[in-house]
């Protein structure tokens, strides 16, 4: 756990020069040396720098950084094993060939007052840097906001600065004593111009997860590994759709905490072994909480109680959902559907993709090849089925006037992005030329309201897809280009794609109500998704990109993958990471969007697809069909098994998002949340948890019937036979036929299932019944919430039941002969 202690301001120097309360050995040396010998030369100094701990002076990109400029910023230059960081255009760095010495200068602390909440100073410091507008002076304000979360900001007191406009929560407790983390942030100096924002920090362990949205294992990789978020368009590679400036870091013992920077602009992190951490972005303010946990499930209830609970979702949401893009008419989206029925393969919901529409445009149906589609949607809500479809942000710019009221009013109301000139900005993407809706303007929220609800006339669609939102652009920047200035090429681009902020998006001086796009960007999806929130009951959103307190609006798909078995593996890292980041609704495209799988590959894909906590089959265009009807009998029956499966486990799921909505739980958990002190389940990303007790041990591989998954210490059931293994905390071989997944069930608990149906609610009227796992001593407990599945706010209306189980000693199991599962109850669901 990290330690507070009351700040003085000697503490205080954002500089390596100075020793933190508890300093690492190296740093000690390094700072004896400078104190007593004051003549030492620079060289000598810097050697003495361990590789691990050098912090690099020269981040900016596609610069070779010579001895020459590296020592005009009166850093370190020395070359080291690996290639400089300059040489690699993003991802992975080598060692920095140029690095801070210990007497860079860097802020101090000159004043500093006690305060209700904690305590508020001024940082200051003498010598500009080489970056523009350079702050010199800074406020900063540290406010013990609970006992388990300290809120650290610092602003230029003479200017405001743009900060993100979401709505945190604070609560006032007064009256403590130990303040300042020793997260030690004296590692390197403190950067506060105008463009330019950095600070450093130690790491307790190298076990770092969150970070998104990037596509890599669940446990980050600390070997001078730069992540860079900033929303972007693009498969499976750098940064990506979202930007997610939290992470959790495990700690000595099993503990843990967590780190958040409020912060929206474009940035770097920067992860290196010492270990260590950077935070390098672009503007607006420092603003970052450390979570104390002390466990990592308490970390992210902590990060998730300020960043918003995840919403509800509506019972069908748990169910299967069918998309492809390439349905050419709502006919063959029909005919699939009808299969899925006569094969009796659940499916709660049937998407459509761009292709439904007319010419691409938002709001439309093309009148010919999508003529029965109100049909469809009238045949699916007959069979208890839902319908959504996919809406883009841009809107078509070139319809003559009167024929296209989405832009027509749009205009009229002024509800698009704006270009530094106050013109519409105009880009391009599926329709041809388009305008951005501003989401920061109420006014827009309004306009897209009134859009869906003229469409939902035509078609009584049931949730939103929102696609492109990052806002994704066929065009850099818009038709025009963008001016040329400091938002448009700042003095630091952190790694995008592309080298510009406005690869592939709009440009960085777009205008936008609340802010200029260079800080509004990475928050479209977010805004976007809280417009869409309207339909209906519980409403239903899936976005591509998303920002902290997404979960609050709607549920994440990890976006274009392709379909190998490699991408079977990562979508488990994606989807435990973004249980950490609040928003557990969240899942891969099912057998790959991109390519084409083989049957085997499909199978285990829908197996593990199953336990995704939004479970989608989703394909590119041009590809050939890869929903469970396209397959042999034998591929089909194992896949039916399998979502039959989930969908009797629905009481467990929609359990988990209760809590999930009411205490900032994760749904799908990764295995160390259970088991903090194994070491041994920290980097595992093959096996994953539901809840507390389920364990998914998912083939990821061709051509095997078993699979090994490790077992943290205790007795776990198979799931299907009831047997019982003892681990020690080791791994164990299993069968896994191309029928079967592995699911065990831990000691001590006990879950509801219910005997399944082709769709959620059909399966709603049929008996609950309760499995126990006993431990030792003949004891279980676990839960159910329930309510009518899709009222809003029944846990905030006092509209629901929850129970919990428990097992006392009720007969003495021999665990090495008998099945030890045993059904120990049936009862009716009881809605309220
Ligand atoms: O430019 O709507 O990630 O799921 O099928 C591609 C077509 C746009 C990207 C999404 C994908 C979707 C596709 N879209």
């Amino acid at each position: 756990m990290v330690s507070y202690k009351r700040l003085n301001p000697e503490d205080v120097q954002f500089s390596s020069a100075v020793l933190s309360e508890e300093p690492r050995p190296v740093q000690e040396e390094v700072s004896v040396r400078v104190n007593n010998t004051a003549a030492a030369s620079r060289r000598e100094v810097c050697t003495l720098i361990p590789e691990a701990w050098r912090f690099d002076c020269y981040p900016e990109r596609g610069v070779v950084v010579t001895k020459e400029l590296c020592e005009a910023r009166n850093c370190c230059f020395i070359p080291a094993s690996s290639p400089s960081s300059a040489a690699r255009p993003s991802g992975r760095n080598g060692i920095p060939w140029c690095f801070y010495p210990p007497d860079f200068p860097s802020y101090s602390l000159v004043s500093i007052n006690d305060t209700s909440l904690g305590q508020r100073g001024t940082l200051a410091k003498e010598v500009k840097t080489y970056y523009p507008a350079d702050i010199l002076t800074l406020e900063v304000e540290i406010r013990h906001e609970t006992d388990s979360r300290l809120r650290v900001r610092i602003t230029d007191p003479s200017n405001s600065r743009f900060e993100v406009p979401i709505s945190v929560p604070t609560c006032h407790q007064e009256g403590r004593d130990h303040l300042v983390s020793s997260l030690n942030s004296t590692v390197a100096p403190l950067f506060y111009a105008d463009q330019f924002l950095q600070f450093s920090t130690s790491l307790p362990s190298q076990f770092i997860y969150g970070l998104g949205e990037h596509r890599s294992t669940f446990l980050h990789d600390v070997h001078w590994n730069t992540l860079t978020m900033w929303a972007r368009d693009v498969p499976p590679m750098t940064n990506l759709y979202g930007a997610h400036p939290f992470y959790l870091a495990m700690e000595e013992g099993g503990n843990a905490h967590g780190f958040f920077l409020l912060n929206s602009n474009a940035m770097d992190v920067v992860l290196q072994p010492a270990p260590a951490l950077t935070w390098r972005t672009i503007g607006g303010i420092l603003d970052f909480y450390v979570f104390l946990g002390p466990d990592p499930g308490s970390v992210i209830e902590q990060y998730v109680e300020v960043v918003g609970y995840p919403a509800m979702p509506i019972y069908w949401a748990l169910g299967y959902h069918l998309c492809r893009w390439g349905y050419n008419t709502s006919d063959s989206a029909w005919e699939v559907v009808k299969n899925m029925r006569n094969y009796g393969i659940p499916q709660d919901v049937q998407w459509n993709d761009i292709d439904y529409m007319d010419q691409f445009m938002d709001f439309t149906y093309d009148s010919s090849k999508f003529a029965t589609l109100p049909d469809m949607v009238k045949d699916l809500h007959a069979h208890d089925q839902r319908y959504v479809m996919i809406l883009d942000p841009g809107i078509s710019s070139t319809q003559p006037e009167g024929t296209y009221w989405p832009f027509d009013e749009g205009l009229r109301r002024q509800v698009f992005i704006k270009d530094a000139e106050g013109r519409t900005l105009i880009g391009k993407v599926w329709p041809g030329l388009t305008a951005y809706p501003d989401f920061s303007d109420a006014v827009t929220h309004e306009w897209w309201y009134d859009n869906l609800k003229r469409f939902h006339e035509k078609v009584p669609f049931d949730g939103l897809w929102i696609d492109m939102n990052e806002p994704s652009n066929f065009l850099d920047g818009s038709t025009n280009g963008c001016p040329s200035d400091s938002l448009e090429n700042p003095p630091y681009t952190p790694g995008v794609l592309g080298g510009l902020l406005r690869a592939k998006t709009l440009c960085a001086t777009a205008q936008q109500k609340q802010s200029i796009h260079y800080n509004m960007h990475s928050l479209y999806g977010l805004m976007e998704a809280k417009a869409s929130r309207i339909v209906a009951k519980r409403p239903f959103v899936i976005s591509r990109s998303t920002f902290p307190s997404q979960g609050m609006y709607s549920g994440h798909w990890l976006g274009d993958n392709r379909s190998q078995w490699k991408d079977l593996y990562t979508s488990i890292a994606g989807m435990l990471t973004f249980n950490l980041l609040g928003i557990p609704l969240v899942g891969a495209d099912i057998c790959g969007f991109s390519e084409e799988p083989e049957e085997e590959l499909c199978v285990r894909w829908t197996q593990l697809g199953a336990f995704y906590p939004f479970t989608r089959n989703h394909n590119a265009i041009d590809m050939k069909p890869q929903d469970p009807t396209a397959f042999s009998p034998l591929a089909r029956t194992a896949m039916k098994q399998a979502l039959l499966l989930r969908y009797s486990l629905f009481p467990v799921l929609y359990t988990l998002f209760h809590h999930a909505h009411v205490h900032g739980h994760t749904v799908a958990r990764p295995l160390m949340f259970e088991f903090p002190k194994d070491v041994k389940t920290y980097g595992i990303d093959k096996q994953f948890l539901w809840g507390k007790s389920l364990l998914v041990t998912p083939v990821l591989d061709p051509g095997v019937d078993y699979v090994d998954g490790y077992f943290p210490e205790g007795l776990w059931y198979d799931y299907y036979t009831g047997y019982s293994v003892r681990s020690k905390g080791e791994e164990l071989p299993l069968q896994a036929p191309l029928d079967k997944i592995n699911l065990h069930l831990r000691e001590g608990s006990v879950i509801p299932t219910q005997t399944p149906n082709l769709t959620l609610w059909v399966s709603s009227g049929q008996p609950l019944h309760l499995i126990s796992a006993l431990s030792d001593d003949g004891s279980a407990t676990g839960d159910l919430f329930w309510d009518d599945g899709e009222s809003i706010d029944t846990y905030e209306t006092n509209q629901y039941t929850y129970i919990i189980f428990s097992v006392a000693q009720v007969l003495t199991v021999d665990h090495e002969n008998l099945p030890s599962v045993s059904v120990v109850a049936s009862f009716q669901p009881c809605f309220v």
